[in-house]
């Protein structure tokens, strides 16, 4: 039952109603209370089995499994990307954080500042799916290649686990480019930064950039990148409808074109 036949229900209820106790109404799914009164709460009481809010998550062996099963995680911008938990389900948490990105270029796009319209950028955990460490030389190893069929090469490889992934077409005629990225931790400091800049958009079919791959960059040293990889707060979080982040901007440095 959505609000609207709430609000309706609580007066029928008010207004309709001089017996001694409240009236059974109709199971809503996902409050804790057992409306209609048999006994069955929310996804117990079969008047809820074909409530979406009651279908049982997929099942996963890795985060990766749930990208392409449940969420299309480049269309839902606002929407934190899901987790595989501990009992192999995908979940999508609810808190999520709107982190404000900048990706910068520098003095080498000189001449070739409207030559990248397609960007990716991930943030992934420094912890991979088997326990072992994650660092820039390895993710640089994975993902070195420059066509589109190699876009994607790090989910196909199932070994990485994300906070945020976003791949978008952009304006990329200015020297820097905004991307919001919804982290689906709201503290945290175990991730490392990998942007790439793509020479054409974002595909439909695909949802990664087309074209050839510019340039990226990886960043794990937070000594080095203290400002980027600073620990992930609830203040980083960009309030949906500001123009102007009040919150922390991740800056990317993206000097010039390694594949030009
Ligand atoms: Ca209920
Ligand atoms: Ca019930």
């Amino acid at each position: 039952m959505n609000a609207k036949w709430s609000i309706i229900a609580a007066g029928i209820w008010v207004f309709g109603c001089s017996g001694p106790g409240p009236q059974p109404g109709i199971e809503q799914c996902g409050n804790q209370v057992d409306e209609d009164q048999d006994g069955l709460i929310d996804c117990a009481d079969p008047d809820c089995a074909a409530d979406v809010a009651c279908e049982a998550p997929p099942e996963c062996s890795k985060q990766t499994d749930c990208f392409s099963s449940t969420y299309d995680y480049f269309d839902y911008i606002n929407e934190p990307i899901p987790r595989c938990d501990n009992a192999k389900k995908c979940v999508t948490d609810g808190q999520a954080i709107d982190l404000h990105i900048q990706l910068k270029k520098g003095l080498g796009w000189s001449g070739l500042s409207t030559a990248t319209p397609g960007a990716t950028v991930r943030l992934i955990k420094k912890t991979a799916v088997d326990g072992s460490a994650v660092n820039c030389d390895l993710i640089n190893s994975i993902a070195g290649g420059n066509t589109p069929e190699d876009a994607d090469a790090l989910e196909k490889s199932g070994r990485f686990n994300y906070l945020a992934f976003e791949s978008q077409s952009v304006n990329s005629t200015v020297g820097q480019t905004t991307i919001i990225l919804v982290s689906n931790v709201t503290t945290g400091s175990d991730f490392l930064v990998f942007a790439e800049l793509w020479s054409d958009k974002v595909a439909t079919s695909t949802h990664y950039p087309k074209g050839k791959r510019m340039e990226w960059r990886c960043y794990d040293d937070a000594t080095k990148y203290p400002q980027l990889l600073a620990p992930i707060t609830p203040e980083d979080d960009w309030p949906m409808g500001m123009s102007t982040p009040t919150s922390r901007t991740m800056n990317i440095d993206m000097p010039g074109p390694q594949n030009p």
